[in-house]
């Protein structure tokens, strides 16, 4: 049976990339959004990169999101053959621990730009909200749910604070 057509893009450099972009797929999947998820690698396999850009706005995709280690262009790469935005991901999976995929996603010359989010699984979940965020625009029933998860957000933190403020005074700290 054939779902929804995907509206985001997750590509990963590698299947050892999947814990951590599971994540993004886990946080599109909270917002009721379409995706598709898989593999190419802009050194490995540059063709298949090329292909996949060049036919997702046909497809229906809106945005991407490439997850990459190492001195990662994935995400460049997969801009330089798309005006879709690209969301990168920086991964830590070289003995760098992600600052070189930092690095190497973050200082995209002036012409072709990609959105950098935070190294590791931090980021893959905030990719997947800036997804969620940039469908949004257009979509007024998934800015509802943004401002939802806003608001549970800060439900949180006030149930934290009262539970530490409350451990405070029962222990007899001022
Ligand atoms: C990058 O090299 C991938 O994105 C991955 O993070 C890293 C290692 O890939 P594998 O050697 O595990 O396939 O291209």
């Amino acid at each position: 049976m054939k779902g929804p057509r995907p509206k985001v893009g997750i590509l990963m450099g590698s299947d050892s990339d999947l814990p951590v972009m599971s994540e993004t797929a886990r946080v599109l999947q909270e917002f009721g959004v379409p995706y598709e998820i898989t593999v190419a690698s802009a050194h490995r396999s540059p063709a298949r990169v090329e292909k996949y850009a060049a036919g997702a706005e046909r497809r229906g995709i809106q945005v991407l999101i490439a997850g990459a280690g190492g001195a990662a262009h994935l995400a460049g790469v997969l801009a330089s053959f798309t005006t879709l935005p690209v969301i990168a991901v920086p991964l830590a999976s070289s003995p760098l621990s992600g600052l070189d995929a930092l690095l190497a996603s973050v200082q995209m010359p002036p012409g072709v730009p990609v959105a950098v989010t935070s190294i590791g699984s931090w980021g893959a979940r905030n990719a997947g909200i800036l997804a969620v965020q940039i469908l949004a625009t257009a979509d007024p029933s998934l800015k509802g749910r943004l401002q939802d998860h806003r608001k549970m957000m800060a439900a949180d933190v006030e149930r934290k604070a009262r539970k530490i403020e409350s451990g405070w005074r029962a222990g007899g700290r001022k």
